[in-house]
């Protein structure tokens, strides 16, 4: 090969070197023969070292070529990247490797089929634009996996000319859209603010006497949690903001450490009552944490609100299952103040049942308040649960509550959230 180019370049400049020389063509009568044939001759290492030199070029642009081949076949292996195009006909006529992941089909069974497999037509016009003028480019889209489930990708495609001026089909790059947690400015003041009160320990822990109704005795307290903050933010407003980016249990689990540590102090007769969601209480730190805290077990009521919802109460019995078996108690909160509440205490059989003070408020007066008492006294008596009034504030109510068989009461006029420990040994 290398020898034919260089024949051939030798006999090429045997024409053409004369003419730049000035000199006759060969066969002229001036100019012998032979000084051409020197010439040729003188000049022939320095045509195959050229020649040596384009042959070498051209393998080594052979091998750059493959190795780029290669490499973008890596690429397109291995991105999550799907590569298509589409004939004028709708029909597929290039397919990555990508669409096994994405789509469920390998390329080859993609091939020659027309995109309505994955795109209905309907999809296709409600695909958003980030602006009304845009192109296709950044187009998010709605398309079916082979299992039948939807993925939402985003669209970058041009359309394929023929050639000749006309279109030819579509291709383009098809990317799932991965759903990162937001973090828009105020996600950030809350992480921030949440680790400065994880770092300053800025919260404190009441609590608040719960006292049997018969004999007057407390014989419990409930733990609240109390937030020094500047400007003030509400217990309720400090959970739902942690909850909103995700660190809703982290922050339930540092208020519980905070309130068991307290708690030590209490006189040891009165149980204690955390507040906790069933999201922190599925969480396996809950076992380390009562454990680590040194009361035992037997003492500690969990309070469940029944605000959240429960979506596997299986998993929720399951997870409390070993700490009950050691003597911890379930409490549903705040029952009567929604719709989940039957259906937790259904699901959960607890120990205590808490009467929202939306039913105790209020109640003296209230005779439809009065016959919910009634069937809830009934009802906590016949699955062998406690019932505890909650915000007790008036003298009538207190009578009331009292009069229709509840056992235990708690709020204001029994005894308000306190965070002295001086009170806790005095008072009860
Ligand atoms: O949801 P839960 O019952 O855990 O809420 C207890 C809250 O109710 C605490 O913030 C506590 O300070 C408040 N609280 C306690 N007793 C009373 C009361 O008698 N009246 C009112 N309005 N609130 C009370
Ligand atoms: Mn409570």
């Amino acid at each position: 090969m290398l020898a034919v180019l260089s024949l051939r370049l030798v006999s090429d400049l045997s024409i053409l070197l004369p003419l730049s020389l000035d000199l006759e063509p060969w066969g002229g009568h001036e100019v012998p023969a032979r000084v051409a044939l020197l010439v040729s001759i003188l000049l022939s290492p320095v045509l195959v070292h050229a020649a040596w030199r384009l042959g070498r070029q051209q393998g080594r642009d052979r091998l750059e070529a493959s190795a780029a081949a290669r490499l973008l076949d890596t690429v397109l292996g291995t991105t999550r990247g799907w590569l298509w195009a589409v004939g004028a006909d709708g029909r597929f006529t290039l397919s990555s490797r990508a669409s096994a992941e994405l789509l469920g089909y390998e390329p080859s069974q993609l091939l020659g089929r027309p995109c309505s497999v994955i795109i209905d037509l309907a999809d296709l016009k409600a695909a958003r634009k980030p602006s009304p003028h845009a192109g296709w480019e950044g187009l998010v889209l709605s398309i079916r996996h082979r299992g039948g489930h939807r993925v939402n990708v985003e669209v970058v495609g041009w359309p394929r000319s023929d050639g000749g001026g006309g279109r030819s089909g579509f291709e383009g790059i098809a990317r799932p859209l991965v759903a990162y947690p937001a973090q828009s400015p105020e996600d950030l003041e809350i992480g921030a603010r949440i680790d400065h009160l994880f770092a300053a320990r800025t919260l404190m822990t009441a609590f608040q006497p719960i006292r049997d109704l018969g004999t007057g005795e407390t014989v419990g307290a409930e733990a609240l949690t109390r937030f020094v903050s500047s400007p003030f933010r509400s217990p309720d407003q400090w959970f739902v903001e942690a909850d909103s980016i995700g660190r809703g249990p982290d922050l339930e689990f540092f208020a519980l450490e905070t309130a068991l540590r307290a708690a030590v102090d209490l006189p040891g007769h009165l149980y204690v009552g955390v507040n906790l969601s069933p999201a922190a209480c599925l969480d396996p730190r809950l076992s380390d944490i009562v454990r680590e805290s040194g009361l035992p077990p037997g003492r500690i009521v969990v309070e469940l609100t029944e605000r959240s919802a429960v979506s596997d109460y299986a998993r929720l019995t399951a997870a409390l299952d070993p700490l009950r078996r050691a003597g911890l108690r379930i409490a549903i909160d705040d029952v009567g103040d929604g719709f989940a509440s039957m259906r937790h205490i259904l699901r959960l059989s607890p120990e205590v049942i808490k009467l929202d003070r939306t039913i105790v408020a209020g109640i003296d007066t209230n005779a439809n308040l009065r016959a919910l008492c009634a069937a809830m006294v009934s009802f906590a008596s016949q699955i062998g649960a406690c019932l505890v009034a909650e915000g007790i504030e008036t003298p009538a109510e207190l009578a009331t509550v009292t009069d229709l068989g509840v056992d235990a009461g708690q709020g204001y006029l029994l005894g308000r959230p306190s965070v002295l420990p001086a009170d806790w040994s005095h008072r009860w």
